[in-house]
């Protein structure tokens, strides 16, 4: 771990602990003494109470001792002030945004998230503002808190150290929902951050198998949507039978990998029937095979998690800041089992039941305001610029949460 992190956060911690312990020193001095004077200097123990005037001693010992108690407090809190103030010159930036009741942070690369992930043992320097009200980023784990105020930017820097989960709490109360303005610090290994940095808002992971097709042309013959061109398509092509000529005679046979692996390297050796004789032979290695018989398997399609790029969206826009996915309630109403639910909203200032269909969730989205779900605040953003490709993905996200 970087020296100036244990630096910052062992300097506050030691203001803090300095602070407390003179304070609770004196506390216990001052009602020692108020307990014995109680005592000492009751009526029946001295009746007439003596006039004292001036005492030099006393007098400096009182100024003096505070003053040095009073003078060290102050340079434990400067130096730990300082090391939270200045950040190392190679800190990792990251812009914050807070709002009503969410925050938002964005990468160099213009990349968005509800979570700060930052890369392990780096410092983090978070450049803080805030769109409507006045929020706090308080992240208890690195001692840092700050303000973040519209119209102004202001930061906190910390060291992320080794990988691990911190609580984001927002520090000022800024509404009814304030306790709710959650979110994580995710430290994780860099060669992992790097990944999750550059990785495509689609989730569709270029298929090995699928690169292989187009680098050798199969697709100038072949399709993966059911038309035939020259050659049969490939939707659906593992496991299904097919009828061959062998040796000019007809046999059905099924496509499994034994037979798909001929078909390639030997493709007159039988023939779809139906089919010309003119694909040409192709030498690729059993690794190369594998891959394509593999893609054959997913169906001859891209194996993509259905809701895998709504959910990256939902991240990127901080739908998920406010909206769970577990069906605890947040900011919002829980994503899970949204589709097709019976809710009951507030339109124009009349009170209605609506069923989450697609267009109500569109409409959701664009213009959340004219259907206010019972008991929350009409207090999500409008996204309007949200593509209807993007609005598509999450509506497709939504509906796998049952
Ligand atoms: C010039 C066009 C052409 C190209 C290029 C081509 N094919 Fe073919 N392919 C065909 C034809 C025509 C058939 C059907 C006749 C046959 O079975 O040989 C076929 C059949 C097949 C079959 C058997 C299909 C079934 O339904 O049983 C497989 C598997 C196949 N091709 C894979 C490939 C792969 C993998 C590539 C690229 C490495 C490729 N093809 C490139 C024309 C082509
Ligand atoms: C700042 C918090 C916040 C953010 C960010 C946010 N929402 Fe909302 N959302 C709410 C609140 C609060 C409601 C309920 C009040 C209302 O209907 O306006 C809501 C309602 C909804 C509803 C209707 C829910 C129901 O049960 O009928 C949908 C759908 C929805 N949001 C989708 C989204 C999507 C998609 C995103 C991201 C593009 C998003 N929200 C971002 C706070 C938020
Ligand atoms: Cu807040």
């Amino acid at each position: 771990m970087d020296a100036t992190l244990v630096d910052a956060v062992s300097k506050v911690d030691t203001a803090f602990k300095f602070i407390f312990g003179v304070s609770f020193i004196i506390l216990f001095l001052i009602t020692a003494v108020t307990l014995y004077f109680l005592f000492r200097y009751s009526k029946k123990r001295n009746p007439v109470p003596a006039q004292i005037e001036g005492n030099l001693v006393a007098e400096i010992i009182w100024i003096i001792v505070p003053c040095i108690i009073v003078g060290a407090m102050f340079w434990y809190g400067w130096v730990g002030y300082k090391a939270l103030r200045e950040a190392p010159a190679n800190s990792y930036e990251v812009k914050c945004t807070a709002r009503m009741w969410s925050w938002k942070f964005e990468y160099p690369n213009g990349k968005t998230s509800d979570k700060l992930y930052v890369p392990a043992d780096t410092p983090i320097k978070v450049d803080l503002t805030s769109v409507d009200v006045i929020h706090s980023f308080y992240v208890a784990a690195f001692r840092v808190k700050m303000d973040t105020v519209p119209g102004m930017h202001t930061y906190v820097w910390f060291n992320s150290g080794e990988p691990a989960e911190y609580e984001i709490q927002c520090a000022e109360y800024c509404g009814v929902r304030h306790s709710y303005m959650l979110s994580k610090v995710v430290v994780v290994p860099k060669d992992e951050f790097d990944k999750w940095l550059n990785a495509s808002a689609s989730a569709e992971v270029p298929d090995e198998g699928e690169e292989l097709l187009k680098k050798h042309g199969c697709f100038d013959c072949h399709t993966t949507d059911g038309t035939e061109l020259v050659g049969p398509s490939f939707k659906g092509i593992y496991g299904r039978e097919t009828v061959v000529v062998e040796n000019g005679k007809e046999k059905t046979v099924k496509a499994d990998d034994a037979y798909l692996e001929k078909s390639i390297i030997e493709p007159a050796a039988d023939i779809v029937k139906g089919y010309e004789d003119m694909m040409p032979p192709f030498e690729l290695t059993k690794e190369e095979l594998g891959k394509i018989i593999g893609y054959f398997k997913g169906g001859g399609k891209p194996v993509a998690q259905p809701g895998a790029k709504g959910a990256e969206i939902a991240e990127r826009e901080g739908c998920t800041g406010c909206h769970s996915v577990d069906g605890s309630e947040l900011v919002g109403p829980s994503f899970k089992g949204l589709m097709d639910r019976k809710t009951a909203v507030t339109k124009d200032g009349k009170k209605m039941e609506v069923t989450a269909s697609v267009e109500y969730i569109i409409s959701s989205i664009k213009h959340p305001s004219e259907y206010v779900v019972d008991g929350f605040e009409p207090s999500m953003p409008e996204y309007e610029t949200l593509s209807d490709d993007d609005i598509k993905a999450l509506i497709e996200y939504i509906s796998t949460l049952k």
